[in-house]
């Protein structure tokens, strides 16, 4: 059995972890728990956590609905000074978990620390719309009548997110959910629960009541599915892949729930012949190499000016070459590991579609990296393919890894075509000295998120975050934006006339 063999491997038992339902933290219904494994060094178990299935799912929705009626009718401002006060416990715990992550994901301490920097300003921002939650009031067409709009809770919410983002991920979710007056269920990556965990415990901390925030631990099919089929979660918000996303959704769309989806991205960086170039292949290095290029954002398309190309690969090859990949908790460490073995596997698999379906050049990079302490992760050497033609696989489809294809093109045109011509439409960005060019890349470019003279990554929370096409579904995250996914309009009429007044039919005397 998995367990036993995991408490002879190792001199130290690792810790057991419970999912948190109603206010307690209870062992799955199977009392069964896989490992959470440090992706560096696949040695280190970094906790057992819960493999939770239906039956889990279906304690953590009931907790969930218990506490529904209270938490709606708590006022918001009183919410939101829960959540000032969860924003100021990661605030200070803000070290610790940065280690946990960089654990048990991967990412580069500095980056970890961003992601919790993140849910630490997702939190301080979204509880201020506690005390504004703006509807609005509008004139009647009736005499002597009043009319206004007001933001209501949606109900239970189910909040499925991924690997890459360990906790800023689920603030988005759990943060606008909760300042809205709804109850949640969390899912997170089963890859890294230990970040959930932590924020799930800062918000018992907190005061958060029980049953407010419940989280189960476990497998999409196990824990997800069930999630999203049980019939009183109203909402389901997910993060991850395009394919899962449209059974989820396909599955809502026959429940009838709400679903916010974001998925992929194939997302590019513009370098026009007038960029300031080193500037552009610092942006290109972060923006594809940061998180190992797991990240919807990741740069992973650099379409270049013809004129400029042959010096900005030479330089960007030269850099990348230099890039330090290793433990995260290294603190020289540029590149982390990827997420485990089969994600290692489908970005191995795409440097081969790379070099020999697409016959693009491989300019640097290549392989998984195998030697020394490399032997116990998934490394893969930071890879670019140059030659590409934007019909290429490797130039249409999502990688998820530290791998990016530089495109060569003649005019601006041409370049936001290429951008352009994918299934997604996440993010965009432009190198250019000239103004003109960057307005109207600004119009054209058909992406949720552009950048000007930066990478394609490092969203701010303040700022709506999502994608058109095959990224979304036209929800966005983030920003006071988020709050149309995790609330309903309900509009409002009160007559005062002491009569009745039949709107669109009755004349009004002028
Ligand atoms: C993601 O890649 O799923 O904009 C989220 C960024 C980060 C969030 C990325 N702030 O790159």
């Amino acid at each position: 059995m998995a367990r036993a063999e995991a408490n002879t491997k190792k001199e130290t038992k690792p810790a057991i972890y419970k999912n948190y339902i109603g206010g307690e933290w209870v062992k799955p219904a199977s009392g069964e728990f896989f490992d959470n494994i440090n992706p560096a060094n696949t040695d280190d178990v970094i906790g057992r956590f819960p493999a939770s299935n239906e039956e889990d799912v279906n304690r953590a929705v009931e907790a969930a609905k218990t506490a529904a009626t209270r938490w709606r009718r708590t006022p918001a401002p009183k919410r939101a000074e829960i959540l000032f006060r969860l924003a100021q416990i990661l605030e200070r715990n803000k070290d610790a978990y940065t280690r946990d992550m960089t654990r048990e994901m991967g990412k580069v301490t500095k980056e970890a620390g961003g992601d919790v920097q993140e849910a630490i300003d997702c939190t301080y921002y979204t509880a201020g719309e506690g005390r504004r939650l703006h509807g609005f009031t509008t004139p009647a067409e009736m005499p002597n009548k009043f009319a206004m709009c007001v933001r209501q809770p949606v109900g239970i919410c189910g909040l499925i997110t991924p690997f890459n983002f360990p906790m800023a991920i689920p603030s988005w979710k759990l943060i606008p959910a909760l300042v809205c007056g709804n109850t949640v269920v969390l899912k997170s990556g089963e890859d890294v629960p230990l970040s959930s965990l932590n924020l799930v415990k800062a918000c018992e901390e907190a005061g958060i009541p029980a049953g407010v925030v419940n989280l189960v631990n476990g497998h999409g099919a196990e824990v997800g599915s069930p999630l999203v089929n049980h019939r009183d979660v109203r909402l389901i918000s997910f993060t991850g892949s395009t394919d899962t996303g449209r059974i989820i959704a396909e599955q809502c769309a026959s429940q009838n729930k709400i679903v916010s989806l974001e998925m992929g991205g194939k997302n590019a960086i513009i370098v026009m012949d007038d960029a300031d170039l080193d500037n552009a292949v610092e942006g290109s290095l972060w923006g594809a190499f940061g998180t190992s290029g797991q990240r919807c954002t990741a740069s992973s398309r650099l379409v270049v000016h013809k004129k400029v190309y042959k010096k900005f690969v030479e330089k960007l090859v030269e850099k990348v070459k230099q890039l330090k990949v290793g433990n995260g908790l290294d603190a020289k460490t540029e590149v982390g590991p990827v997420i485990n073995q089969a994600a290692m596997e489908k970005i191995l698999s795409y440097i081969e579609i790379g070099q020999k379906e697409d016959k693009a050049t491989l300019a640097c990079g290549g392989n998984r990296l195998t030697k020394g302490d490399y032997a116990k992760g998934y490394f893969i050497e930071p890879t670019v393919f140059t030659d590409v033609a934007p019909k290429m696989r490797v130039g249409q489809e999502e990688i998820f890894g530290p791998v990016t294809s530089v495109i060569p093109f003649s005019t601006l045109d041409e370049a936001i075509d290429i951008v352009n011509d994918v299934k997604y439409g996440l993010s965009s960005a432009i190198y250019t000295q000239d103004v003109n060019q960057s307005f109207y890349a600004m119009q054209e470019l058909y992406t949720g998120i552009c950048y000007v003279n930066s990478a394609t990554i490092g969203a701010e929370v303040h700022l709506p975050f999502g994608g058109t096409k095959g990224t979304g579904n036209g929800h966005r995250e983030a920003g006071t934006q988020v709050l149309d996914i995790f609330s309903e309009w309900k509009s409002l009429y009160i007559d005062y006339s002491g009569k009745l007044q039949k709107a669109q039919i009755d004349a009004v005397e002028i």
